[in-house]
């Protein structure tokens, strides 16, 4: 009999213990209500949409003096916003014999205008544009007299490592080989780019896996053609039980790149070449970490769910980010339109199989990916089209935001923390563009955002 007892007491108490298991999973994890999970699966996206969040953009820009004339081998900055509004560099060149400067830049999809700056005497000042459906043409008219005309200015046309670019308006007066910087998303402020790992299976949708925030600067010579990466990752969070490695891949032949410095690879997985980049691929790929995990310090606290992780659960374990500076230098200068635009194709290596890679949608994988993996279980990858890391509805496994974004908290939809979300994918990205801001507080859900 009292066998019987105390075999039925703990019955009881193993049921009350699976109970509060599952009470406090409920608690703690701050699910939405299922359906919410229903409706990313029901959104009804373009298959053609590809969530980018810049545009392509065409500046001309032309600078004319008091008599009509072009003005030549002027210096212009195009900046985000005027100077006294926190307007940052976004990128600079020189006017040519006619007068004009032209490039094609990406810009943050939900700009509206920018800044076009000079410092040249007579036409010094700030001048807003318009940017229209990717467009912007400008011209500068001189309107007052110069005080000395250029000529009679030595400083204006000094230029001590002869590269064509006045010593004044050269980024870099004593190295002819570069001229000008050339910053995404602009000078100082990160983007971000963000990870679902269970490819090729459907993930929560936290976006959280891996966060790695990002700053690229092109350093240009005087002809505009590139010269070198200077790229700044923060490690900045780690919603996973996967330890996942990051790289990029650059439309570059590997034997172009002289050197790749600033990478950390610590678990012994990828090989790399004498110059840098990874070896046996066709195109120039840079490895920045091979495993996330490692780039926390000064870790504390513990995550209520006991789920593994780092800086994405709110009272969570918390880690310092670790920021990694990798400096690409390349061996002849590249067309930007060839190299193709920061950050480039980005992508993910999840838990250490080199074969598991998960790139932004419609980015191709690398020599090194598993094939066999596109079009498997939730993916709806098909080659002939060209697209990739696509879901069957057209969901991606990682985004790419033009700003630093604050990602879900863990296993918290997109959806339920970007309350614009699925009206920008279901819009094709024409509807709130913006939708990863904090425009008013119709956009977010603070209570699954991490912050
Ligand atoms: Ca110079
Ligand atoms: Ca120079
Ligand atoms: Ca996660």
């Amino acid at each position: 009999m009292k066998k019987i007892v105390l075999k039925y007491s703990s019955f009881v108490l193993i049921l009350l213990l699976i109970g509060l298991a599952f009470c406090k999973k409920d608690l703690i994890y701050k699910s939405a209500p299922a359906t919410n999970q229903n409706s990313i699966n029901n959104l009804a996206v373009d298959p053609g949409f590809n969530y980018v969040t810049s545009v392509n953009t065409d500046f001309t820009i032309k600078a004319v003096d008091i008599k009509g004339k072009n003005m030549i081998n002027i210096r212009v900055d195009i900046l985000s916003d005027y100077v006294a509004n926190g307007g940052r560099l976004i990128t600079s060149g020189t006017t040519d014999t006619n007068g004009v400067f032209k490039t094609i830049h990406p810009l943050p999809a939900f700009y509206k205008n920018i800044v076009i700056s000079t410092k040249y005497p007579g036409i010094e000042g700030e001048y807003p544009a318009q940017i229209n459906s990717g467009i912007v043409t400008l011209t500068i008219n001189q309107n007052k007299p110069f005080s000395k005309t250029p000529s009679q200015t030595k400083d204006i046309t000094a230029d001590n490592d002869n590269d064509g670019v006045a010593d004044i308006y050269d980024d870099y007066p004593s190295d002819p080989d570069k001229s000008f910087n050339s910053f995404f998303p602009v000078q100082g402020k990160t983007g971000t780019l963000a990870f679902e790992d269970l490819w090729p299976s459907k993930g929560d949708y936290d976006f959280n896996d891996l966060v790695v925030d990002y700053n690229v600067n092109q350093v240009l010579n005087a002809q505009q053609q590139v010269v070198e990466i200077d790229a700044k990752y923060i490690v900045k969070a780690m919603g996973a039980s996967f330890e996942n490695g990051f790289g990029f891949q650059l439309n570059v032949d590997p034997l172009n790149i002289i050197s790749v410095t600033g990478t950390k690879l610590t678990d012994n997985y990828i090989n790399v070449s004498a110059n840098g980049v990874e070896a046996n691929q066709k195109k120039a790929v840079i490895i920045v970490f091979d495993n996330a995990a490692k780039h926390f310090k000064n870790i504390h606290g513990q995550n209520p769910t006991g789920a593994a992780g780092y800086n994405t659960s709110i009272g969570g374990i918390y880690g310092t980010p670790d920021t990694l500076y990798v400096v690409v230098r390349f061996a002849k200068p590249i067309a930007q339109n060839v190299l193709g635009n920061p950050p480039y194709n980005s992508f993910i290596i999840t838990n250490k199989r080199r074969g598991y890679e998960v790139h932004l949608s419609d980015q191709s994988p690398t020599d090194l990916a598993n094939i066999s993996l596109l079009g498997k279980y939730d993916d709806n990858s098909d080659v002939s089209l060209r697209r990739y890391y696509k879901s069957k509805n057209n969901l991606p496994w990682a985004i790419n935001i033009s700003q630093s974004f604050s990602y879900p908290t863990e296993k918290a939809y997109i959806l339920n923390a970007y309350l614009k979300f699925a009206a920008w994918a279901e819009s094709n990205g024409t509807s709130f563009n913006d939708w990863f801001s904090n425009t008013s507080s119709t956009y977010r859900d603070n209570n699954y955002i991490f912050q």
